[in-house]
C-alpha cells in the first residue's frame, strides 16, 4: 500500500487506569511518521478522535462502565476508518484501551466479505457482561466483534459480526478468563498461547497463521496489544502479565507478516505513558510498525 493513514483514539473509558488516553500522543513523540516516512509514498495523519473527559458512568441494567460513551466514540471511529479504507488509504489506528477495536473493526469489516483478524495479546479480550471479572470493556471487544455481548457494543454501524471465529487467530494469550476459555472451545477459535509460541518458536506460529488465514480471508486485520509482549520490553501497560513475547520476537512476527501481504489495517494498543519507562512501550509501538511496513535490517 503506498497512502497510509494515522488515526489516533485517544479513548482510555474500556478501563479503570488513567493515562492511556495519551497513547496517541507518546506514539507520535515515539516518531512514528519520521519511521514509517520512508516506508509510503504519502502519510497523512488525520490526528486524534475526539473523545473530551467525560465522567464514568456504570451502566445499571449491565454493570458495563461506560457503555453508551464507548459504543457513541466507537461509532465516530468506525465512520473514519471506513472513510480511509473508501480513499484507497491503509488505515492505522493509535489507542487508547483495547475497546477501540470495536470501532476500528466496525469501519473495517464492511470492506470485507472474509476479514480475518491476529489479535496479538496476553488476554483473550473475549468477555462479556456475564463473564467479565472487572466490568471493563477493553477485556470484551474481540467477543463483541465476533456478535457476542451487550447489543450496544456488537452492533456498531449498524450491523454484526465484524468477523467469524474460525477467522480469528489470538497470538500470545496467558491470561484467560474462564468464561474465554470456554467460548474459545465452542466457536474453535485458533489460539497460540505462550506455550506454542514456547515450544514451536515465533517463526512456525506466523508460518501457521498466515496459512491458516491466507487460503479463507480476502484482508486480515492487525490488532496489537502491547501487552502481548513481556513487560520487560513492554512496561507501559495497564495490566502486564509476565512471561510474553519477546521484543524479537514480535519483530520477526512483523516482518514475518509484511513478506505475507496480507495486512490490510491495523491497530496499536495499550499504550500508557504514565505506567511506562522513558516511552520505551511508545517507541517499541513505532518500531515494530517500521517492521511491519517493510524496513528491513540489511
Ligand atoms: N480478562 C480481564 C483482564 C483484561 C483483559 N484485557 C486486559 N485486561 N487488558 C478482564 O477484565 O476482562
Ligand atoms: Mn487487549
Ligand atoms: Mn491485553
Amino acid at each position: 500500500m503506498k497512502k497510509l493513514s494515522i488515526i489516533g483514539m485517544p479513548m482510555d473509558l474500556g478501563q479503570m487506569r488513567r493515562g492511556v488516553d495519551m497513547g496517541p500522543s507518546a506514539i507520535r513523540y515515539a516518531g512514528i511518521n519520521e519511521r514509517l516516512k520512508p516506508l509510503f509514498e504519502e502519510i497523512h495523519d488525520m490526528g486524534d478522535i475526539p473523545i473530551g473527559r467525560p465522567e464514568v458512568v456504570i451502566d445499571k441494567e449491565s454493570n458495563l462502565r461506560n457503555l453508551d460513551l464507548v459504543a457513541e466514540k466507537s461509532t465516530l471511529l468506525a465512520e473514519k476508518v471506513d472513510e480511509v479504507i473508501q480513499s484507497g488509504s491503509f488505515p492505522l489506528v493509535l489507542g487508547g484501551d483495547h475497546s477501540i477495536a470495536i470501532g476500528t473493526l466496525a469501519g473495517v469489516s464492511k470492506h470485507y466479505k472474509n476479514l480475518g483478524v491476529i489479535w496479538y495479546d496476553a488476554h483473550g479480550d473475549l468477555n462479556t457482561a456475564e463473564t467479565s471479572p472487572s466490568g471493563n470493556i477493553h477485556g470484551m471487544p474481540l467477543a463483541a466483534s465476533l456478535g457476542i455481548g451487550h447489543p450496544s457494543l456488537t452492533n456498531i454501524a449498524g450491523y454484526a459480526p465484524k468477523a467469524k471465529p474460525e477467522n480469528v487467530v489470538i497470538i500470545g494469550a496467558r491470561s484467560l478468563d474462564d468464561g474465554e476459555k470456554i467460548l474459545i472451545k465452542e466457536k474453535g477459535i485458533k489460539v497460540y498461547s505462550m506455550h506454542e509460541i514456547d515450544r514451536l518458536g515465533m517463526a512456525k506460529v506466523m508460518e501457521e497463521t498466515i496459512a491458516y488465514l491466507k487460503e479463507k480471508t480476502d484482508g486480515v486485520h492487525l490488532s496489537l496489544d502491547l501487552d502481548g509482549l513481556d513487560p520487560n520490553d513492554a512496561p507501559g501497560v495497564g495490566t502486564p502479565v509476565m512471561g510474553g513475547i519477546s521484543y524479537r520476537e514480535s519483530h520477526l512476527a512483523m516482518e514475518m507478516l509484511e513478506e505475507s501481504k496480507m495486512i490490510t489495517s491495523a491497530e496499536f494498543v495499550e499504550v500508557n505513558p504514565i505506567l511506562d519507562e522513558k516511552n520505551k512501550t511508545a517507541r517499541a509501538a513505532v518500531e515494530l510498525m517500521g517492521s511491519l511496513f517493510g524496513e528491513k535490517l540489511i
